[in-house]
């Protein structure tokens, strides 16, 4: 009884993971994120890089005026609360994704991936994220350079 409870509670624990980049671009291309879109792989990984530094388990809460959370981005691509996934503490959730936002916090990233997926086919595409918007709309040509795709 004792061995299945800490068992469970392993298995609840989250894992959350630390990408290398050459590692990411590999993961992110067997995922098909590779010209998704019309977006390169460079945009892909140097978005990751801007939003998250390549951490699954990055959390960062968007405050109002008064100083209260409004919503919140999770993971490794950064995901909101108030549109793309669920966390139970964001009024009026869109939930665009289907998804518990605690699971863009694990090592697991099909699901991220998915919904990074959905969050760009909007007409918007990466201009959703100001990680790409500020630091990824130049020439991007070397910046996998050093990776052996
Ligand atoms: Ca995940």
């Amino acid at each position: 009884m004792k061995t299945l409870f800490l068992l469970s509670a392993l298995l609840t624990v989250i894992s959350p993971r630390t990408y290398e980049k050459c590692e990411l671009a590999r993961e992110l291309r067997s995922h098909g994120l590779d010209g998704y879109q019309g977006y390169r792989l460079e945009d892909w990984v140097c978005l990751v890089k801007h939003e998250s530094s390549y951490r699954t388990d990055v959390v960062n809460h968007n405050w109002n005026f008064w100083f209260s959370i409004v919503s919140t981005d999770y993971g490794l691509f950064q995901i909101n609360s108030k549109w793309w996934c669920e966390d139970g503490n964001t009024s009026n959730s869109r939930n665009g994704c289907g998804i518990e936002c605690i699971d863009l916090l694990d090592d697991d990233i099909t699901d991220d991936v998915q919904c990074a997926k959905r969050v760009v086919s909007d007409p918007q595409g990466m201009r959703a994220w100001y990680g790409w918007k500020n630091g990824c709309q130049r020439d991007l040509s070397n910046f996998l350079s050093e990776c052996s795709l």
